[in-house]
């Protein structure tokens, strides 16, 4: 066995993000873990964190280690499910977080590595894995087109495909499937997503051909292409797409916007998602101002690179909006 870390046990769950990333991390995990009773599950989709259910869940089932993987998890939170499960706690993963000493915490960006040689959860665990199929949607799907321009990473993805006789656009079709089950909010498909990933690594034909995934796909295609074609408003330098929509689809219609109107700010709010809350995305330059903003008014904001995601209460979102349009600067 390539990972150490584990050879003293013998019941595992991994935890681990809903995107493909998350689903190929597990899928690489399982893989390596075969010999001992691992199970894998997702947070709910959107939480970065666990529910007292599910914890309690966990707890009956007295699993020996718990590894997380590609989602990052608040070090109070972390604390709180390992002294609630009494588990020995893994975390691999590559988002910008400190290190959390009283865990096994193995994150190459949090002790200083780039986050060009480690663009995915699965090119971490590829350290002791080795680059194949999963290794690369990881990469591919947080990256997108844009891990085209990694001079690090680019050339062995490159390798990759010619000696498979696969081409780039194979990866990114693969990504929208496997991303398709979180996309319609498909949890229990999330993660039986990750044990078929593990189970199809070296036969693509098989994911392409995945019926449900394929639905899934079809379906979340047919609402972008409604949401973008009836319901955009122009607004000066500004556009708006106000919609009710239960797929999980805010980011792709903002990253959509924003790369056909590059000059524009792009605002995009989910009413139909969350019971009491909205989702609202908004893409342009300077946006990051707006993080601070919404934390101080109580609500979650994060974002990278020129987006900025906020989950507030749906009582409060035209009042919101309203302070977006006026602190434009
Ligand atoms: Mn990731």
């Amino acid at each position: 066995m390539l990972m150490r870390f584990f050879d003293s046990y013998s019941r595992g769950l991994i935890v681990h993000h809903w995107d493909t990333d998350g689903i190929c991390s597990a899928g690489m995990l399982l893989s390596e873990l075969q010999e001992k009773e691992i199970h894998n599950m997702s947070p709910t989709i959107g939480n970065f964190y666990l529910t007292e259910n599910e914890i309690d869940e966990i707890k009956k089932k007295g699993y020996e280690f718990i590894v997380i993987v590609d989602i990052c998890i608040p070090r109070d939170e972390i604390i709180r499910i390992k002294n609630a499960t009494g588990a020995k706690i893994f975390i691999f993963d590559h988002h910008l977080q400190e290190i959390i000493k009283e865990v096994e915490h193995i994150n190459p960006i949090s002790e200083g590595k780039s986050p060009e040689m480690f663009p995915s959860a699965t090119w971490v665990l590829s350290q002791w894995l080795g680059i194949d199929l999963l290794a690369v949607l990881g990469a591919v799907g947080d990256m997108e087109s844009r891990i085209k321009e990694n001079k690090l990473v680019y050339p062995e993805i490159e390798n990759f495909l010619n000696s498979h006789s696969m081409k780039f656009n194979d990866l990114l079709r693969m990504v929208e499937l496997i991303d398709s089950s979180y996309k319609v909010m498909d949890k229990g498909g999330v993660e039986r997503a990750a044990r078929f990933m593990m189970e199809n690594r070296d036969s693509p034909g098989k994911i392409f051909r995945h019926r449900t995934w394929n639905r899934n796909s079809a379906r979340i295609k047919r609402e972008i292409e409604r949401q973008l074609s009836t319901n955009v408003i122009e607004d000066g330098d500004r556009l708006m797409l106000d919609i009710s929509t239960p797929f999980n689809i805010i980011s792709t219609l903002t990253r959509r916007l924003a790369r056909s109107n590059p000059h524009k700010t792009v605002i995009v709010i989910n009413r139909g998602f969350f019971r009491n809350r909205d989702q609202i995305y908004i893409r342009g330059n300077n946006v990051q101002r707006l993080i601070p903003i919404a934390r101080d008014r109580g609500y979650s904001a994060g974002g990278k690179e020129g987006v900025v995601g906020v989950i507030l209460p749906a009582s409060e979102t035209d009042d919101f909006l309203s302070i977006i349009k006026t602190s434009d600067s």
